[in-house]
């Protein structure tokens, strides 16, 4: 078996930037979850769950991969939307293979005009993956790679099950294949660039988007407001956004029980990937159509939040 440095040294080892562009719900995020072997992307059954793009990193033998997951492609309506469309354009900006998605479960056979648009503007090499083929029957496939392959002249297409594996080898073989040849980007144990503490808000959503409905869902934004490691165990205080009196109502539940519910959840699954003891605080706020407002959305980002961080450091030093 070849060794770390071994493997890295190698002559033919590839490595690059993969970005996953599809529509929300498509599987975008239990593919990275995937392949990165360990859970970075929150996943739910309700569409537009991921904001932001997060790097995936998967180290094997012949190369490194770095998958840049995105938001699902919709048509904008508010600030929020725009934003998340932009995130979607900045993750093309510099990456090596376009990895298309779609769910071939819920598509007709025709091809996905706005997916093919942005094939179409990528100068690189595009795959296709037709995720969800656990739920069809094969001869239904057919008419859909069929109407992609006369749309486009793609790299491969490939019917994957992204939550069952299949065909999830192949597709990182054919990927692997269009990758440069390079050494890896980033060490070999490391999984994704995400910060601990925008995880811990990202699982906070995830445990509350599917306990609820509506807009509520769609109406949440968590920040992380404290983050703080002592030896016995780590403290995280976390302020939940929603828009209106209505929806905060909902979030905490008859006597609390609904946002205890989250929390619990929560803490569980945290403590299990950060491998330490967590106390968990949540806190609801009622941040009046915070998605209408650009300013609002920003200050809600956690890369915006980490700046703040930096410059809080940068003013104790
Ligand atoms: N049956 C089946 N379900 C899948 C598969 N891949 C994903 N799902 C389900 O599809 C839903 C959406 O998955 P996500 O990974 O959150 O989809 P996404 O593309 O990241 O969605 P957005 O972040 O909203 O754009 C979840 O309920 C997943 O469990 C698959 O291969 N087969
Ligand atoms: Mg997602």
């Amino acid at each position: 078996m070849a060794t770390k440095e071994s493997s890295a040294g190698r002559q033919d080892f590839r490595s690059g930037f993969v970005a996953i562009v599809g529509r929300p719900n498509a599987g975008k995020s239990t593919l990275v979850n995937r392949l990165v072997g360990q859970k970075i992307a929150i996943v739910t059954s309700k569409p537009q769950t991921t904001r932001n793009r997060i790097q995936g990193i998967a180290t094997k033998p012949q190369g490194q991969i770095i998958f840049i997951d995105t938001p699902g492609l919709h048509e904008a309506d508010s600030a929020l939307g725009r934003q998340m469309m932009q995130e979607v354009a900045a993750a093309l900006e510099g990456i090596d293979v376009l990895l298309l998605m779609v769910d071939a479960s819920r598509m007709h056979p025709h091809a996905d005009e706005l997916l093919l648009e942005k094939a179409r503007r990528f100068s690189g090499k595009t795959i296709l993956a037709l995720n969800k083929v656990d739920r069809l029957p094969k001869p239904k496939l057919l008419p859909l790679i069929d109407a992609f392959r006369k749309a486009f002249e793609f790299a491969a297409i490939l019917p994957i099950s992204a939550l069952e594996g299949a065909g999830c080898e192949e597709l990182v073989d054919e990927i692997l294949k269009q990758l440069p040849q390079g050494a890896p980007y980033f060490p070999e144990d490391q999984v994704t660039d995400q910060p601990e503490r925008f995880l811990a808000a990202e699982i906070i959503r995830e445990k509350a988007i599917q306990v609820m409905y509506h807009e509520v869902p769609y109406a949440l934004a968590v920040v992380v407001e404290k983050y703080e490691e002592t030896p016995k165990l780590l403290r995280i205080e976390a302020l939940m956004n929603v828009e209106r009196d209505s929806q905060k109502k909902i979030l905490i539940g008859h006597k609390g029980e609904m946002l205890k519910k989250i929390g619990t959840e929560a803490r569980k699954e945290l403590e299990t990937i950060l491998g330490s003891k967590i106390y968990l605080g949540l806190f609801v706020k009622v941040s009046p159509d915070w998605r209408e407002d650009p300013l609002r959305v920003r200050e809600l980002d956690w890369r915006y939040q980490l700046e703040g961080l930096t410059s809080d450091l940068d003013d104790k030093e």
